[in-house]
């Protein structure tokens, strides 16, 4: 690390943290934890007379506020001598009664003997300056806490496990080897026998570029296991989307009637579907209506469209394809589609038209003058909400489409999860790339070498290796208080 950058290392902390780790309200068991250098002399203040608990140990002590002060709880108190503590500095975790007082309370005499409220993510944040754990690790921490499917969890526990980390070590490697045979060149420029040519630079500098533009690669796919895939269930009003949002969710959420225009707000729930995060939407049937509330229910839906990962497109197995229906696929544009034909049951097997995608609805000569092939409709799938046709194929089909690289590869891969990773490693892509441009435009090598320097600042602050306050400050913003 070069002297500026180490100038540029936030301080540590000096003062001591507390808060509450488990979530407040009510509940058998919460919480306290403190770091800092003072968290001993706090535990001491509140079990007066008491010896200091064994390290790691978990010991029953009473907790009073101060000498000669009133029984707080009675409570398991495990002390972490620093450094192998989860922050690296000393650590007190006190399991105490849970609920909205005796957490409180706690938390309160520990703040009037000397420790102060923690900020969002602060324990992790120390973790981090102590070398305890990198940026992309503590990311993965806020990952594995907010996650809600199995992929995610996968994902988020091989993040924290290092599996991100250690690719973006090796690519920080490869990329200093780089610079390493450039040095080697500028030292033996007019010599035959140079022991690195151009060519061999060139060709490192070329593998650096494919694998970090690899990488890059698994960023959709990565936030959108973060976040949940946003698929929008769309269609005639009446065409069975609140019936299938309910038979997906497992309950009855949302409004079932037989009056076309039941549903009027977009109601959202994260599910997860074979184990990925769907974000699925149910939103008012798309039709011009003279009723205030329906038109604007209708405009929401519009907005979600706009926004959407994933449509599924309902229409009555009964219906034609008419050229609202087909127009409105158009209008979807690249968002990947499944045209869902619903009720089945109603529909006499032999009208059951067969699967429609793009290109099924060219062939069947519905494409209207070749405007559905603006649409991308993946699969089509029929359905019943009320014998279950379809159901199975639909939760097999929607992971592959949205998730297909992770569905393929298994989510433990390293994979860029936060806008921040990906805009980091597209930097480092962006240098490398004019690095290569620059040595086939016969710049100088000397003075091509200086585009490779932000390349590599932009994976040691990715990792933290190089970090300041505001980067710190960007990534602890989402933590909770405790963590
Ligand atoms: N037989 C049968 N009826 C269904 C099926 N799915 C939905 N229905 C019925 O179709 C009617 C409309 O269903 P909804 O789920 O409310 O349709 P929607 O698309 O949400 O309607 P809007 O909110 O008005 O746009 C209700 O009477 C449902 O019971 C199905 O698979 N089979
Ligand atoms: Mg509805």
């Amino acid at each position: 690390m070069t002297d500026e950058a180490s100038s540029r290392l936030p301080e540590l902390a000096v003062d001591t943290i507390a808060a509450l780790a488990t979530s407040p309200g009510v509940g058998a068991i919460a919480l306290v934890r403190m770091s800092g250098p003072e968290a001993f002399e706090v535990l001491r203040a509140l079990t007066p007379g008491e010896d200091d608990p064994a390290p790691r140990t978990a010991t029953l002590r009473s907790l009073t506020k101060g000498e000669g002060g009133d029984l707080l709880d009675r409570a398991l108190v495990t002390s972490f001598p620093r450094p192998e503590s989860y922050t690296g500095e000393d650590m007190v975790e006190i399991s105490c009664h849970g609920g909205w007082l005796v957490p409180r309370m706690i938390l309160d005499a520990c703040v009037a003997t000397g420790a102060r409220l923690a900020e969002p993510g602060e324990f992790t944040r120390r973790a981090v300056l102590h070398g305890k754990m990198d940026l992309v690790q503590a990311e993965a921490v806020l990952d594995l806490i907010e996650g809600r499917s199995k992929a995610q969890h996968d994902a988020a526990l091989f993040q924290v496990e290092r599996g991100l980390s250690r690719r973006i070590g090796e690519l920080r490697e490869q990329l200093v080897t780089v610079e390493a045979y450039l040095a080697h060149h500028i030292d033996f420029p007019e010599e035959d026998e140079a022991p690195v040519t151009v060519d061999r630079v060139a060709d490192a500098a070329d593998a650096l570029r494919d694998a970090l533009e690899e990488l890059l690669e698994t960023a959709p796919e990565g936030e959108l296991l973060r976040e949940g895939a946003v698929t929008v269930l769309a269609g005639p009003p009446n065409s069975g989307k609140s019936s299938l949002y309910n038979a997906l969710l497992g309950e009855e959420r949302a409004i079932v009637t037989d009056i076309p225009g039941t549903t009027r707000d977009a109601l959202e729930a994260v599910i997860s579907i074979g184990g990925f995060p769907f974000r699925l939407v149910d939103t008012a049937g798309l039709r011009d209506s003279d009723d205030q509330v329906e038109e604007l229910g209708v405009e929401v839906a519009r907005r979600y469209l706009d926004r959407a990962d994933l449509v599924l497109f309902c229409v009555e197995s009964q219906a034609d394809l008419g050229s609202a229906e087909l127009e409105f696929l158009t209008g979807l544009g690249d968002v990947p589609t499944v045209l869902l034909r619903t009720k089945v049951d109603l529909t006499p097997r032999d009208r059951v038209s067969g699967p429609l995608t793009s290109e099924g609805l060219a062939a069947e000569g519905l494409d209207d003058g070749h405007r559905v092939n603006a649409a991308d409709v993946r699969e089509s799938v029929d359905l019943s909400v009320v014998d279950g046709t379809g159901l199975g194929r639909l939760k097999e089909i929607l992971p592959e489409l949205v998730y297909g690289g992770l569905v393929r590869t298994g989510t433990s891969v390293p994979a860029l999860t936060r806008a921040r990773q990906s805009e980091a490693v597209q930097k480092a892509r962006d240098q490398v790339v004019a690095f290569i441009e620059a040595l086939e435009e016969g710049t100088p090598v000397a003075v091509a070498s200086a585009l490779l320097r932000p390349a590599e600042t932009a994976l040691e602050e990715l990792l933290g290796l190089i970090s300041t306050d505001e980067i710190l400050d960007r990534v602890f913003r989402e933590f909770c208080i405790g963590k």
